[in-house]
């Protein structure tokens, strides 16, 4: 039934040449739309209806036209379901379904795949953008914001654009350069870089227009790595920094001329310095305690989800997770903590909010909700709703009522331990606190902080009422660091104030661990979850309403996660850590075409048609959360990260792959040690690199960023030149002198001299024994 009202919705794919328009007008269509919706379309406009009046009215009414501009709904034909040769934004259509309606590249024929062209990115750290292609020129956006304007039938260049900014920003990243894509409207292209800049550049030649510092505050550490939304005339931009000490807002500014139309904050402030914002924050303060560290920031912030919703004219937003994440330590004696890890719907037009939805109450555990939403209509109950699509970090999938925020439907798609269910009368958790509190001892948390479902795009195919997504079964042992009451306000800079072990790494770390507290994780009733199965990584096909799984096929590991395209064609496309490209068989998951690229792909893939050809491409590159920990399956491992954009199309031709890394060398030898170096020194060093360099310093072999235990010995020289005086710091080597002295720096470079020297005898002993000089270390930090 679903399936066939849904069919009805969707338009043939159009052959032959000539490109779709991007925004029809709105025409009633028959088929499946609510009647209210019908009612709304065939209303005249207030425009339409004045201007039959006489002149004075016509003048005014050309002024309430000029305002309708701004205050009436953009029309936007929703009952077109899927991308068509354009691809509007990097969800692809108004529903960010991540599907195609385009059917020329098919089951029958899409062996016959093959490159079409490859642009070089020019950089080596994350990709996790989808492009947009609009009437044959693709608008691909890379890390930092980068942006690239490219003829989308050759790769030919047209344009670029790279932010400047002071690299001591990279400070504030938790999770890479990452950027989640642009957005084009009205003639612009928009990008966020990861500083907080807004920047508006003109379509045709990428000059800057306009563009805007969207930070309210310096001294924490904010940064942006999410996709700008249009909503009509405007452009709505959140941030990130839930772990450092932020926070989270997001802010809407008119596309015209970068003035600030609305800012929603998604969390109040301390209601010591006055009223809030907003009664909707009135509302939210009560939900969180009166011992509430104000100070650390609280978080929420909205680092990827925002989609427009043109039915309702409302822009929804998926927050994140509580900072510090302990409620013990935000919010001790708990409470909600609104509008933390939630959906909420906002007026496009006031910035009021409409409803909310709260995904993770009480949270703990790093659940957000910013993950990627799809829109859709879909038969509940017997009745046709419009509702969102929503898989966040915790564990379930939602279906929630776009019109009222109410979930309709709430499945665990992977092991929970925070709560083991859903009502849906009150849409609230059934919690199960008793293995996910850790406020009194460690907890063996499922889903783990990098979530069930996490940033990277799922596709919804509505021809056959399938989400397809890259799902991860994983919990991490969580326990706190210090005593909450004591926990310091580290200031721009991580306050994550837990310890975190994934599961993978579990079994292996609590050997280490000091008795008690091996004996007490052992004791938890997810202990043997760990034991039967420490994760499942997998792309899956769901069923939405169920969250049943159709079909799915396994991950090469936990760290290899991927992006989705479906197309109508029953296709559904995927890259791989490994640098594998696939295409499958929606109905089973078949794989009916693969290439190995090379390249590590997290990224989702886009198709697009250009004079009658339909093309796919995907942007490639390591990186993101935990981007030190490069795992060896990589082909970034064997073969480097060099970011690039591959096309391909039917008849096309092989992929060049990038030559492989020449084999490790033993470190080189270290400089001589400080002479007054004790234990204690090195101790110190250990524990300093930990907290302030070990996030993006993985040292681990062919990590992204270098490993300190080979280091040069003019760098050695320079160490201190390094690490306070910022002499790499426009490479994204950030100054440390604001936290660091000169002498903390020496016990660093004392233990970092120690390491060095040990790893240089092992590996020239592995080397004399013909061994491969592979020296890893556990992905046991986490910094999602
Ligand atoms: C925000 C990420 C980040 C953090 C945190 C960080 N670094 Fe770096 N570091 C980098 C990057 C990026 C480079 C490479 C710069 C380049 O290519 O010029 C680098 C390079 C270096 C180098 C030069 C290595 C070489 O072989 O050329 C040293 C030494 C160094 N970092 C020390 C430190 C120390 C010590 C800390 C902690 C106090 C630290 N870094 C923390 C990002 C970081
Ligand atoms: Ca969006
Ligand atoms: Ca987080």
């Amino acid at each position: 039934m679903i399936r066939r009202v849904l069919k009805a919705l969707i338009a043939p794919p159009v052959h032959g040449r000539g490109s779709e328009t991007r925004r029809r007008a709105a025409t009633p269509s028959r088929s499946g739309v609510g009647l209210k919706r019908l009612i709304q379309r065939l209303k005249p406009t207030p425009a339409l209806s004045r201007t039959r009046e006489g002149s004075v009215v016509a003048l005014f009414a050309a002024a309430l036209a000029l305002a309708a501009c701004s205050d009436s709904a953009p029309q936007v034909d929703t009952s077109v379901y899927g991308a068509g040769d354009n691809w509007d934004n990097p969800g692809g259509d108004w529903a960010e379904s991540h599907f195609s309606r385009l059917g020329d590249i098919s089951q029958e024929n899409v062996g016959e795949l093959g490159l079409a062209w490859e642009y070089d990115l020019g950089t080596e750290r994350v990709q996790e953008s989808t492009p947009v292609v609009i009437d044959g020129v693709m608008y691909a956006s890379g890390n930092l914001g980068r942006v690239y304007a490219l003829d989308a039938a050759t790769g030919a260049e047209k344009w670029t654009f790279t932010p400047e900014m002071d690299m001591q920003i990279a400070r504030s990243a938790c999770c890479d350069w990452a950027n989640r894509g642009l957005a084009v409207a009205d003639g612009k292209v928009i990008t966020a870089a990861l500083d907080g800049q807004l920047y508006v550049l003109d379509m045709e030649t990428g000059a800057v227009v306009w563009n805007v510092d969207t930070f309210v505050d310096k001294d924490r550490g904010y940064t942006i790595t999410g996709a700008p939304e249009v909503a009509g005339d405007i452009v709505v931009i959140g941030n990130a920094g839930a772990e450092y000490d932020t926070r989270g807002y997001v802010t809407a500014y008119r596309i015209s001329d970068g003035s600030e139309a609305w800012r929603f904050w998604t969390i109040p402030h301390d209601p010591a310095e006055g009223p809030q914002e907003s009664p909707e924050l009135e509302a939210a303060v009560t939900t969180w305690s009166e011992d509430t560290r104000w100070d650390i920031g609280g978080g929420g912030t909205a680092w990827d989800a925002i989609t427009y919703d043109p039915e309702f004219d409302q822009v929804i937003v998926g927050t994140g997770n509580g900072g510090p994440y302990p409620q013990a330590i935000r919010s001790p004696g708990g409470g909600d903590n609104l509008y933390l890890n939630s959906l909420v719907a906002i007026d496009r037009k006031t910035g009021a909010m409409k409803w909310h939805f709260q995904e993770t109450p009480q949270d703990n555990w790093d659940l957000t909700a910013t993950q990627p939403m799809v829109l859709a209509q879909m038969d509940v109950n017997g009745a046709s709703r419009p509702v969102i699509l929503h898989t966040p970090k915790n564990g379930f999938f939602f279906v929630v009522d776009r019109e009222s925020g109410k979930p309709l439907a709430a499945n665990a798609i992977v092991r929970t331990s925070w709560a083991d269910g859903w009502n849906l009368e009150t849409g609230k958790p059934n919690f199960t606190l008793e293995t996910s509190d850790y406020s009194q001892g460690p907890k063996i948390v499922y889903p783990a902080s990098p979530g069930a479902r996490n940033w990277y795009p799922a596709a919804f195919d509505p021809t056959r009422n399938t989400y397809f997504a890259h799902v991860l079964d994983m919990g991490n042992l969580m326990f706190l660091s210090g005593d909450p009451a004591e926990a310091v306000h580290e200031k721009n800079f991580l306050n994550a104030g837990a310890a975190i072990i994934f599961t993978s790494d579990l079994e292996a770390a609590a050997a280490t661990l000091p008795p008690p507290m091996r004996a007490a994780i052992e004791a938890e009733p997810t202990w043997q979850w760990v034991k039967d199965n420490p994760f499942t990584s997998e792309l899956r096909a769901m069923d939405p309403l169920t969250g049943k799984t159709k079909w799915a096929v396994p991950s090469a590991g936990w760290q290899d996660r991927q992006g989705v395209l479906a197309t109508a064609s029953g296709l559904v496309f995927h890259g791989s850590v490994t640098g594998k490209l696939t295409a499958r068989d929606s109905e089973t998951g078949e794989e009916v075409w693969s290439v190995d690229t090379g390249s590590s792909i997290m990224a989702a893939p886009m198709t697009y048609r250009v004079d009658g050809v339909q093309y796919v491409a995907v942007q490639t590159g390591w990186g993101g959360g935990g981007w030190g920990f490069l795992p060896g399956y990589a082909a970034a491992y064997r073969k480097g990260n060099a970011n690039r954009l591959l096309v391909y199309k039917l008849g096309g031709g092989p992929t060049p792959q990038p030559a492989d890394l020449p084999p490790l060398e033993p470190a080189p030898a270290p400089p001589e040690q400080y002479a007054d170096a004790t234990p204690e020194m090195l101790a110190t060093g250990s524990a300093l690199f930990t907290a302030n360099c070990s996030i993006c310093h993985s040292n681990q072999p062919r990590a992204p960023l270098p490993d300190l235990r080979r280091i040069a010995p003019n760098v050695h020289a320079g160490f201190e030149q390094v690490v306070l005086g910022g002499l790499f710091k426009m490479n994204g080597m950030p100054s440390f002198a604001d936290r660091l002295d000169a002498s903390q720096v020496k016990a660093i470079h004392a233990w970092l001299i120690d390491t060095q020297g040990k790893l240089r005898a092992r590996e020239l002993q592995l080397q004399a024994e013909g061994k491969p000089l592979d020296s890893r270390s556990l992905t046991i930090l986490s910094s999602y």
